[in-house]
């Protein structure tokens, strides 16, 4: 069993899977230049196209004049939403059932949205005639803050609908609204508070981009694009364009990071597909940092108030919330169907609570598109930043330690699998010795006097503590699909005759290591080295169907199947060596590689030595085909919940403002440990994620509706100086429904670590009387918080 593996190798971490720390396999390609990214890509006879967009972010479109850039030298077309609209093609479906325009026909409805574009010879031609298209705008009021968005005056957005009146999106509710009530009404203590989680961009290295190459004579099209689901994506566009499903590939190739930015079909795509088509020649779109920033999926963007309920003497009671959630001008999240809050559901948190409840409702702005779940399970991340500064309210108001306030509501080890109040069943979890491990490895008493004693001196030195639970590896196919699409996963594993082997996913990395990790995972299983073990994905015509990889669900879902698909052969591995060795299946034991006579162990045969057999001369037993390979498709039974204890310590300077982030414990529970070091550097990649969104990050928009985080310079991204030395550590709970235990960890840190440092921020201005300040806590905002004048975000 998972609990009592036995680490083989000189690692002393407690047991991780097999070849535990080994370096990734597909470094030395990225470590040389040598990756393959979209932008590589280099066809005969490639044309490129560019996108004109819109200046404005809320305008009717009166005419547009295309001649001169038609007349450009180099422009092999100009297309606009009219010429799109023609054909069907002028608007396509989002990941949540609304539908977005691919280029705009009747409005724009957000700066930085599609309306035109040209394809030319060369990228600069492609550009310099977008100069030269004249569009026509007849600009109207548009609406920016969310919280206007249902005024009775508000400007309607989305007239495309049929019948639309206002800019509604949709309401959402779950728990139970009369039990909470019932509660708050006798509880002791009840603590509300009006908490933003603004608007934030996954900003990956590589921006988006895909080369469209259609072929007419076999009608068959070929779309390299920075996708995170090349398989949902395939089927998308086969619906859509109306190519048969089995005439599109998508190869998603090396990618330059994901964090659900790549998790949405863009009108771009589409572009450079339709450019393909008319033009007959292969076509490139890569869009530039700017156009990635103003016009694909953003994140967060929920206006919430938070409330929780106590005894006086600290037994959290019940959470209740209400959200005002701000989609931008299309609703473009991408969560399974029955989900459009996503995963918010959990704001209940590590808690054992007795009700809880949540409303929300949803509104259109002429903003962009969005909600994509920035390295968060479906907007895990907001629920936790709710969840985790409210308890820390609720904590200042008791004059409790936020930690004991912690340790005494955590679900107990013996109440997994636990239900929420709002329906979520917790696979395990174990949280005190979690919390214990960070408190330690902080040294939280020491810190706690040192914070003192600084008081006494007038310095400003905060403590901030977050513990999450997640709930990734969507999903169980009975509660969750994408646009019909059920979330299980396919994998495939073939082994050579030389016993070299190749599996191949349906999840596509992005950096993650998978080459490295899910080699590790077959190895593990089936004893082949995983030096041996090729690992394909990202590709539609070599891999099986699958939703690709967001949700930090490769793992919990690919992982297993995997797994699964390794033991599968392996067991015919075992009858082929039962005949190879001439005894029963049932006298057979299986050591890491080979198959031993029981009692006799000096007759074996290797895993090699089956697949030569397998694929070579010489009998077979009965019944048993040639060939030494299996395939599957893996459903989960549930989601898996990692968990975690975070502790930040940060400093304030008292004249300027500035937080700096001086430590950082976080320890994980992501279960079984595949590959250590990875998870380290998921960690690391998490933390600073969370340290730009806490101190850093945000797209914001001025009153006309201008994106004012349109680049690298207004939009600021954490670098190594703006933070410490992280230090890690860990507790395994395995998953009891996954195969090998695993739960996933790529979102966890990013998902954590937000709270730990505003809770943190917070901690050091209690002497100004601070309960809270909304993210990003940049100098100006701490310093209104610390004047008691919090600035609306
Ligand atoms: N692992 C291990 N162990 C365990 C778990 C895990 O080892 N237990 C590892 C694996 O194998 C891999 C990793 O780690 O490699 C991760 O995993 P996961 O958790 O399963 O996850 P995935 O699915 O794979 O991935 C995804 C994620 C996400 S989701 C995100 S955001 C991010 C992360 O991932 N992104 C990224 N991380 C990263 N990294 C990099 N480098 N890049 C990128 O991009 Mo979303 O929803 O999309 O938003």
């Amino acid at each position: 069993s998972v609990h009592e593996r036995v680490d083989t190798f000189h690692d002393n971490d407690q047991k991780p899977v097999g070849h535990g720390r080994m370096l990734r396999k597909e470094d030395p390609r990225f470590l040389r230049g040598r990756g393959r990214y979209v932008d590589d890509i280099q066809l005969p006879g490639m044309l490129h196209l560019a996108i004109l967009r819109s200046p404005v972010a809320h305008a009717r479109i009166v005419g547009i004049d295309t001649s001169a850039a038609e007349a450009s030298p180099g422009v092999a077309a100009v297309v606009t939403g009219a010429m799109l609209a023609e054909q069907g093609l002028a608007w396509m479906p989002t990941l949540s059932n609304d539908v977005q325009a691919v280029l705009a026909t009747d409005k724009v409805r957000f700066q930085g949205q599609e309306v035109a574009f040209v394809v030319a010879e060369n990228r600069y031609a492609a550009r310099d005639a977008l100069e030269l298209i004249d569009v026509e705008y007849d600009v109207l009021d548009p609406v920016v803050d969310a919280r206007r968005a249902l005024a009775p005056d508000a400007p309607v957005i989305r007239d495309d609908l049929e019948g639309k009146t206002n800019n509604h999106c949709f309401d959402w509710e779950t728990g139970d609204e009369a039990a909470t009530a019932a509660v708050f009404a006798r509880a002791d203590v009840v603590v509300s508070q009006d908490i933003v989680y603004p608007r934030v961009h996954p900003a990956p290295m590589e921006t988006c981009g895909a080369v469209a190459d259609f072929d007419p004579v076999e009608g068959k099209l070929r779309l390299w694009s920075t996708t995170q689901a090349p398989h949902a994506h395939r089927t998308l566009y086969a619906l859509v364009a109306g190519i048969p499903e089995h005439k599109i590939q998508v190869i998603s190739p090396d990618i330059g990071g994901g964090f659900g930015n790549k998790v949405p079909i863009y009108p771009g795509y589409v572009c450079a597909i339709v450019a393909s088509i008319v033009t007959g020649k292969p076509v490139k779109w890569m869009e530039d940092r700017s156009e990635n920033l103003v016009s694909t999926g953003f994140a967060r963007d929920y206006i919430m108030r938070g409330e929780i309920a106590a005894t006086r003497d600290g037994r959290i009671l019940a959470i209740r919330t209400n959200v005002l959630a701000d989609h931008g001008a299309f609703n473009g999240t991408a969560a399974p169907v029955k989900y459009p809050a996503g995963f918010f559901g959990v704001f209940t948190g590590s808690y054992d609570l007795e009700a809880a409840y949540c409303k929300m409702t949803a509104v259109y702005t002429n903003k962009a598109p969005g909600g994509v779940a920035y390295a968060c399970s479906f907007r895990i991340t907001e629920a936790v930043y709710l969840v985790e500064r409210i308890v820390d309210c609720l904590a200042d108001e008791l004059g409790m330690d936020p930690a004991e306030l912690r340790l005494k509501n955590f679900i107990r080890p013996e109440q997994f699998p636990y239900t929420t109040k709002t329906g979520w069943v917790y696979d395990s979890g174990n949280y005190e010795p979690t919390m214990r491990l960070a408190m330690q490895m902080a040294g939280y008493d020491e810190l706690r006097r040192e914070q003192a004693a600084k008081r006494a001196r007038g310095e400003l030195m905060g403590i901030g503590i977050a513990f999450f639970t997640e709930a990734v590896g969507a999903g169980p196919r009975k509660d969750m699909d994408i646009l019909g699409l059920g979330m299980a996963d396919g994998c495939e594993l073939r082994v050579h005759p030389t016993g070299k082997a190749v599996v191949r996913l349906s999840v596509q990395s992005q950096g993650q290591g998978h080459e490295t990790t899910f080699a590790q995972i077959v190895a593990e299983e089936i004893g082949i080295p995983p030096a041996d073990i090729d690992v394909v994905h990202g590709d539609t015509d070599n891999t099986p169907f699958g939703l690709g990889t967001y949700g930090s669900r490769s793992t919990p879902v690919s992982g297993a199947a995997a797994a699964l698909v390794a033991r599968k052969v392996r067991d015919k591995a075992r009858i082929i060596a039962s005949g190879m060795l001439e005894v029963s299946v049932a006298d057979l034991e299986w050591e890491k590689g080979a198959f031993r006579v029981k009692g006799d162990p000096g007759r074996s045969v290797t895993i090699q030595d089956v697949a030569m057999r397998a694929h070579g001369a010489g009998d077979l037993p009965e019944g048993v085909e040639g060939g030494l390979e299996a395939q599957i498709c893996y459903n989960p039974s549930n989601l898996t919940y990692p968990h975690g204890a975070y502790i930040c310590v940060v400093d304030v300077d008292p004249g300027t403002a500035q937080v700096t982030v001086r430590r950082f414990v976080a320890v994980d529970d992501c279960g079984t440990r595949i590959n250590p070091m990875i998870i380290e550097g998921q960690v690391h990649g998490g933390l600073t994620d969370g340290v730009g969104m806490a101190l850093m990050e945000m797209i914001a928009f001025d009153e006309d509706g201008n994106c004012l985080g349109a680049s690298l310079m207004d939009y600021l991204i954490p670098t190594a100086l703006e933070v410490p030395d992280w230090e890690t550590g860990f507790t395994v709970t395995p998953s009891p429904h996954h195969p090998i235990g695993a739960k996933g960890v790529g979102e966890s840190a990013t998902v954590g670590s937000p709270p730990a440092i505003v809770n943190a921020v917070v901690d050091a201005l209690k002497p100004f009387g601070v309960r809270h300040a909304d993210m990003p806590l940049t100098p100006s905002r701490v310093w209104d918080a610390m004047r008691g004048n919090p600035r609306p975000p």
